[in-house]
C-alpha cells in the first residue's frame, strides 16, 4: 500500500509534475503559442479536445483538469486596472479594522463573558472593503461571513449609520442601542437581511435567493431581479458544512452568473488549519470547477507577480505546489527573515529570486486577498462572467496584522484580548493616528464627517445607490380572498389543495403564491397544478413530456409558477426563505406554500427553520402526511411525532394541527391576512393527513376558538366529561364520545384543539400579565370555565404535545400522545398500539372520573393491559 504522505504529495504534484525532459517540454509549448498565436485560441481549443480524445483512446491516463496552478486566475496583463483612490481606501481600511478590533477588544475588557472575533474580520477586511467601495450595489444581496460582523458594523459607524453608543454596546441589546453578535434580522430589523451565524446556511440560501431572482425575473414580477447580485462570503472552514456544498450543483446547472461566492481563504478555522496536510484552495478549485462553476483564485498580491515573471523554471510554483496548508499558516505567523529561511531557500534558484529583497520586503508580501488591486481585478471578472456563478477562492491570513498576537496563530480565532502593546502594534501597523493613550484606551477612531476619507466613502456608496447591509421591514399590502373548503369525504391534504388552487386564481394575489415541493407533489396530490400553473424551469421544457396527451401532464415552463427542486429539503426550505423574504429583499411580496412530509421538516431542516424565524419570514410550511398514526404503514423513519414540539419554540412560528377542511380555510386564510394585509412578522406551520374522511360543517361561532387553537365541537347537556383532540385523532375522540354514551351512559363535549401550541402562549401570555398585576384569563380557562369533569386531551404528536396546557386546564387533565417510535401497520393498529384510538379516549374518560367502569372496558374493548408502554417498545 501507498504511503499516505506519498499520496497527498503526489496530489499537489499532479498539477505541476517534475518534469524529465524540459527541452522536449519547451518545444511542445513553443509549438502550442504558435499555434494560439497564428490560429486563435478556438483552434487551441479544439486541438486539445482532440488530443484528450486520442490519449483516451491510446489509454494514457488524463491529468487532473479541474486544478489549475498555485497562482492567481487572473493574469497580469488581463487585470482590470484599479479606478479607485488607493491611499484614501486604504486609510478607510484601517480605520474600519481598527475600530472592528476596539469594539470586540472593549467588550471583553468591561463584560469578558460577551465573546466576539477580531481574526476572522482581520482576513476579510480587504475582501469586504473593495465590494463596499466598488461593487456591492445597495440592491445587491449581501451574505456576510457572520463572525466578521464587527468589520460591517465598524464600516457603518464611519458611514455615520451607527453611532460610538452602537459601538460600546456591542453584543449587547440595550433597548435597541446595541449591536447583535452575528447577523441577526430579528434583532436588528433595518439593518441585517440575512442571518449566516449558523455556517453552511449563507452559502445555500445564496445559490436559492439567486435562483429565486431568477424565477421573479423569468415570471415577470420583478425586472430588476435580472441585474442584481447576490454575494456570498463563506469561510474556508465553512465549506466542510454539507450545506455550503448542497447548492453547488443548482447553481451552475441553472446557470446562476448573477451569484458570486467569495471563499475567504484563511487556511485556517476555529481550533486549527483547515486542511493543515493539504490545500483548501485546490481541493475546492476541483469541487467548484466539477460542479460547473468559474473558479477565480485570488491567491497572491501584486507585489508577487514580479516573482512569478522572473520564475521562467517554475521553482517558485513548485515550492509553492509542495507547500501545505500547515506550513503556509506557519508562514503567515512568522516574519520575512523566517519566510526566506524556510520557504525562498530551499532551492537555490528560489532563493535567488529574493536575492535582491530585504527579510522586510518579503515580510510585506501580500496574499491576494490583502491587495486590494489584485482583488478588484478578481470581482471585476466575477461580476462581468456570463453563464455561471463564480466562486473567488482568496487566500487571506488569519488575524491579518494581529502580527505576534494573532496572526496566523492557531488559537487566533479566540483572541479577543490584546495588551496595550499588542494595540499599539497593530497602530502603528496600519498607520493609525491616535495616541499610545487612545490606544490604550480603545477610542475608536472617526476622522470626521467633513474628512476627504468619508467624504470618499460616502460619494463611493452614493454611487453604488446607497448603504448595504440595510433591511426593508415592509411591502406594498395585498388583499387576501376568504377562501371556502367542501365538506366531501377527502384528506386535510385534498381540502388544502383545493384552497392553494383557490388561491393561485385570485385575480390579484394568484401570481405571487409560490407552491414548492421536494419531488412529493404527487404524494400531495398536486400534479393536478403542474400543466395549468407549470413548473419553473428557467429553459422552459426542451423535450416532449412522455404524458404529453395527458391532460395533466407534466409542464415545465420558464413562466411556471411551482418550484419544484427534487429531493433536497434543504434547497427547498432555502426557496421558500427567499420567497419568504421577498416582501424584505425584495420589496415584493410573495406567499410560498412548501409542503413535506412533516418528518423532514423541523427535525432534517430545523435549523434553516429557525433562520427563517430569524429572517421574519412570512409564508406557509405544509406539513404533509403528518402525524405518526395517521401516515399508516411507512414506519419508524417517516411517522412524525414532534414536529408540533419544535415549532412551539420558534417564536414567530404559528403551529395548527386541524382536523377538518373548514379549519383549514379559516386557518389559511387568516394567515395570509396576517402576513400580507397586516404585515406581521409571522410564518404558519400548518399539518395535514393523508386519511379520508367527512368534514361536517363547523359551529357558526368557531372561527375565533379556530384560530386561538380551542373549540367547542360538540356539546352535551349533561356532560360530565370534556373530550379535546386535535387532527385527525379528533375523529378518535368523537367517536370515545359516541361510545361513552352508548356504552356507558355518560354524556361527553366534544372540543376541537386546532394549535396546542397557540393555546400555550396565549395560557403563558394570561399567567404572566396575572403576574405583573393584571388581571387576565388564558383561552383555555375561558372556554373551560363552566365546562364539568376532567378534561381528556389526545393528539397524534408526542404527548407533550398536549401537555402544554396543563397548567390552563382547570381541575384534572390527562393526555394521551404517540410516544416512541413509528411503525409499519394500519392506521387502526397503530392507534391502538400508541393507545390514541377511540376505545383508550374512552376508557381514559372512565379512569379519570374514577369510576369502577373503567376495569369494564378494558376488558369489553379487549385492551391488553399487561406489557410496556408503547415508548419502552
Ligand atoms: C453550524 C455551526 N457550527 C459551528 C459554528 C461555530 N463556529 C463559528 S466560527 C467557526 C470557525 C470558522 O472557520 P472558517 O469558516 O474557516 O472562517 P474564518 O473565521 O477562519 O474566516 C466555528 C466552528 C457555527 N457558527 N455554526
Amino acid at each position: 500500500m501507498a504511503n499516505l504522505s506519498d499520496i497527498v504529495t503526489s496530489a499537489f504534484w499532479r498539477v505541476n509534475p517534475p518534469d524529465a525532459d524540459p527541452v522536449e517540454t519547451r518545444e511542445w509549448l513553443d509549438a502550442f503559442d504558435a499555434l494560439v498565436e497564428s490560429e486563435g485560441r478556438e483552434r487551441a481549443t479544439f486541438l486539445l479536445r482532440k488530443l484528450l480524445d486520442h490519449a483516451r483512446a491510446r489509454r494514457v491516463p488524463l491529468p487532473p483538469v479541474l486544478n489549475t496552478p498555485y497562482k492567481n486566475s487572473v493574469a497580469l496583463a488581463d487585470q482590470q486596472q484599479f479606478p479607485g483612490n488607493l491611499e484614501l481606501e486604504t486609510r478607510i481600511s484601517s480605520m474600519v479594522r481598527w475600530n472592528a478590533l476596539a469594539m470586540v477588544v472593549r467588550a471583553n475588557r468591561a463584560h469578558p463573558e460577551l465573546g466576539g472575533h477580531i481574526a476572522s474580520y482581520a482576513s476579510a477586511a480587504d475582501l469586504f472593503e473593495v465590494g463596499f467601495n466598488h461593487f456591492f450595489r445597495a440592491d445587491d444581496l449581501v451574505y456576510f461571513q457572520p463572525h466578521s460582523a464587527p468589520g460591517v458594523y465598524a464600516r457603518a459607524y464611519l458611514e455615520g449609520r451607527l453611532s460610538e453608543e452602537h459601538l460600546n454596546h456591542y453584543r449587547q441589546e440595550t433597548g435597541g442601542k446595541g449591536l447583535s453578535s452575528y447577523c441577526h434580522p430579528y434583532l436588528m430589523p433595518t439593518f441585517w437581511q440575512f442571518p449566516t451565524g449558523s455556517m453552511g446556511l449563507g452559502p445555500l440560501n445564496a445559490v436559492y435567493q439567486a435562483r429565486f431572482m431568477r424565477y421573479l425575473a423569468d415570471r415577470k414580477i420583478l425586472d430588476s431581479a435580472k441585474t442584481r447580485k447576490v454575494w456570498a462570503f463563506v469561510g474556508d472552514g465553512e465549506m466542510d458544512e454539507p450545506e455550503s456544498l448542497a447548492g453547488l450543483s443548482l447553481a451552475a446547472r441553472e446557470g446562476l452568473d448573477n451569484l458570486i461566492f467569495v471563499v475567504n481563504c484563511n487556511l485556517q478555522r476555529l481550533d486549527g488549519p483547515v486542511r493543515g496536510n493539504g490545500s483548501i484552495v485546490q481541493e475546492l478549485e476541483g469541487l467548484f470547477a466539477g460542479a460547473g462553476w468559474n473558479v477565480l483564485k485570488l491567491l497572491w498580491g501584486s507585489d508577487w507577480d514580479p516573482l512569478f515573471a522572473r520564475d521562467v523554471d517554475g521553482v517558485l510554483l513548485k515550492r509553492l505546489h509542495e507547500t501545505v496548508d500547515g506550513e503556509f499558516q506557519t508562514y503567515a505567523a512568522t516574519d520575512g527573515r523566517f519566510n526566506r529561511e524556510h520557504f525562498f531557500n530551499k532551492y537555490p534558484e528560489l532563493r535567488q529570486l529574493v536575492a535582491d529583497m530585504s527579510d522586510d520586503d518579503i515580510d510585506r508580501l501580500k496574499r491576494g486577498g490583502h491587495d486590494p488591486l489584485k482583488i478588484y481585478a478578481a470581482y471585476h471578472e466575477a461580476s462581468r462572467h456570463e453563464g455561471q456563478p463564480t466562486v473567488i477562492l482568496a487566500q487571506t491570513k488569519k488575524g491579518y496584522g494581529m502580527g505576534l498576537w494573532g496572526q496566523g496563530k492557531m488559537g487566533t480565532h479566540q483572541q479577543k484580548k490584546l495588551d496595550d502593546e499588542a494595540l499599539r502594534a497593530f497602530r502603528d501597523r496600519f498607520a493609525l493616528p491616535l495616541s499610545d493613550e487612545d490606544a490604550a484606551q480603545l477610542r475608536f477612531y472617526h476622522p470626521g464627517a467633513a474628512s476627504p476619507e468619508i467624504k470618499y466613502l460616502l460619494e463611493r456608496r452614493k454611487n453604488l445607490g446607497g448603504f448595504l447591509p440595510a433591511r426593508k421591514m415592509k411591502a406594498e399590502a395585498i388583499a387576501v380572498p376568504a377562501l371556502a373548503a367542501a365538506a366531501r369525504n377527502q384528506s386535510t391534504t385534498m381540502a388544502f389543495v383545493q384552497l392553494l388552487a383557490q388561491l393561485l386564481k385570485d385575480e390579484k394575489l394568484g401570481r405571487r403564491v409560490v407552491p414548492i415541493v421536494a419531488d412529493e407533489a404527487r404524494t400531495f396530490g398536486m400534479q393536478t397544478l403542474f400543466r395549468q400553473f407549470g413548473i419553473y424551469s428557467a429553459l422552459g421544457q426542451l423535450y416532449e413530456p412522455e404524458d404529453h396527451d395527458e391532460l395533466l401532464y407534466y409542464r415545465e415552463a420558464k413562466d411556471g409558477q411551482i418550484l419544484e427542486e427534487g429531493i433536497t429539503e434543504a434547497g427547498a426550505l432555502s426557496s421558500w426563505l427567499a420567497a419568504a423574504t421577498a416582501y424584505s429583499s425584495h420589496g415584493t411580496p410573495m406567499l410560498p406554500f412548501y409542503i413535506y412530509y412533516s418528518v423532514f421538516g423541523f427535525q432534517r431542516v430545523g435549523d434553516l427553520i429557525w433562520a427563517a424565524g430569524d429572517s421574519r419570514a412570512r409564508g406557509f410550511l405544509i406539513g404533509g402526511t403528518a402525524g405518526r398514526t395517521t401516515l399508516a404503514g411507512e414506519g419508524l423513519q417517516h411517522q412524525d411525532g414532534s414536529s408540533h414540539l419544535v415549532a412551539a419554540t420558534v417564536p414567530n412560528c404559528r403551529a395548527y394541527d386541524p382536523c377538518f377542511a373548514q379549519e383549514l380555510a379559516l386557518i389559511v386564510q387568516d394567515g395570509a391576512r396576517r402576513m400580507l394585509e397586516a404585515q406581521e412578522d409571522v410564518f404558519y406551520y400548518v399539518t395535514v393527513t393523508n386519511e379520508n374522511y367527512d368534514h361536517p360543517g363547523i359551529p357558526p361561532d368557531a372561527s375565533e376558538g379556530v384560530l386561538k387553537g380551542l373549540y367547542l365541537f360538540r356539546k352535551k347537556e349533561k356532560a360530565t366529561i370534556q373530550l379535546m383532540g386535535s387532527g385527525p385523532i379528533l375523529r378518535e375522540v368523537i367517536a370515545a364520545a359516541d361510545l361513552l354514551e352508548k356504552d356507558w351512559k355518560i354524556q361527553a363535549n366534544v372540543w376541537s384543539v386546532t394549535s396546542f401550541t397557540e393555546l400555550r402562549r396565549d395560557g403563558m401570555r394570561a399567567e404572566r400579565a396575572r403576574r405583573f398585576g393584571g388581571d387576565a384569563t388564558s383561552w383555555v380557562g375561558k372556554s373551560l370555565a363552566n365546562a364539568k369533569g376532567p378534561v381528556i386531551a389526545a393528539s397524534d404528536y408526542v404527548s407533550a404535545v398536549a401537555d402544554l396546557i396543563r397548567p390552563y386546564v382547570p381541575g384534572k387533565y390527562v393526555v394521551l400522545g404517540t410516544d416512541g417510535f413509528g411503525r409499519s401497520d394500519t392506521r387502526a393498529a397503530l392507534r391502538a398500539f400508541f393507545e390514541v384510538d377511540a376505545r383508550h379516549i374512552a376508557v381514559a374518560a372512565l379512569a379519570a372520573l374514577e369510576s369502577p367502569l373503567a376495569a369494564e372496558a378494558l376488558e369489553r374493548y379487549g385492551i391488553e393491559v399487561a406489557g410496556r408502554p408503547p415508548w419502552e417498545r
